[in-house]
């Protein structure tokens, strides 16, 4: 079982994405991401376990990104890796739930086009019985404040994986609450804070999928 896991955070390291894709060659022919993880889910290991592997393959492939040992292809053959995946677990984070709690307006902020944590964060959210509206990646204010202002009552969550576009993300915050002072807005992703989502006005942050649905359940309680 341990080897299967293993062998998932290799592929999504690697960029090997399936049994047919001709990347990389030296795993020519070999099951990739979607087979195994398939494979995995069929033999009983948890979605959260696989999700575990794929996120310690990621931070494996960023690391060699920072020591310039592989390239923004490589990056990208990363995440088509851990998209598919993903196509795998979404079923078992789906929710079964009639009335959603909620509206959760999500997106990646202007600049940042990563949006593997931000499906993550909605695909969890929406399993907890959440009405999610993604907005997508490279999303202006503008786009946050109209979709604010056709649901009214909505929160927003920003997510940020660049340290350079944290700066559009506290510009978001301020342009948003300039609209609607009362929205509540959580952020996240990896270059964030507790003490950076405070200084730049959110009423949240979460370092992952599920510190969001803690904050949603919390502010719904209120
Ligand atoms: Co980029 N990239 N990238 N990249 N990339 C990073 C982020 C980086 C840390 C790599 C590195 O140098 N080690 C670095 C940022 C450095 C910095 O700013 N400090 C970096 C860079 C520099 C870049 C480019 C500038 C490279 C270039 O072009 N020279 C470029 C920027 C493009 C742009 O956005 N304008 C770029 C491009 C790309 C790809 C497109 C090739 C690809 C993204 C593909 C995609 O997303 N569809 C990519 C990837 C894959 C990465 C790494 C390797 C992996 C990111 C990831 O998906 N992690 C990344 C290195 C790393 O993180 N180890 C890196 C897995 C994901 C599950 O984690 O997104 O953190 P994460 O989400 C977590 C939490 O943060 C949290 O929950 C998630 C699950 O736990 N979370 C939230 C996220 N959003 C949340 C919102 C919430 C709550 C929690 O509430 C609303």
């Amino acid at each position: 079982m341990n080897k299967l896991i293993d062998e998932i955070g290799f592929c999504i390291e690697r960029g090997k994405v399936n049994k047919s894709s001709p990347y990389p060659r030296d795993l020519l022919g070999r099951e990739g991401a979607d087979e195994l993880s398939k494979m995995a889910l069929d033999s009983g290991i948890t979605p959260e376990k696989i999700l575990r592997a794929c996120n310690d393959g990621m931070k494996r492939i960023g690391e060699k990104f920072s020591r310039n040992e592989v390239f923004v292809p490589e990056l990208l053959m990363s995440a088509k890796a851990m998209n598919a995946v993903m196509v795998h677990l979404k079923p078992f984070f789906q929710s079964g739930s009639v009335k959603a709690k909620g509206k959760f307006i999500i997106g990646t902020v202007a600049g940042d086009l990563h949006d593997i944590g931000k499906n993550l964060v909605s695909m969890v959210v929406e399993g907890n019985g959440w009405q999610v509206i993604d907005l997508g990646v490279d999303v202006k204010s503008a786009k946050f404040i109209s979709a604010v202002i056709e649901n009214p009552g909505c929160i927003v969550g920003l997510s940020a994986l660049l340290t350079t576009t944290m700066v559009n993300m506290s510009r978001t915050v301020k342009e948003i609450k300039a609209v609607n002072p009362e929205i509540v807005i959580i952020v996240g992703g990896a270059p964030l804070s507790a003490k950076a989502a405070e200084q730049m006005g959110a009423d949240g942050y979460a370092p992952d999928p599920q510190g969001a649905v803690a904050f949603l359940e919390k502010v719904l309680q209120n």
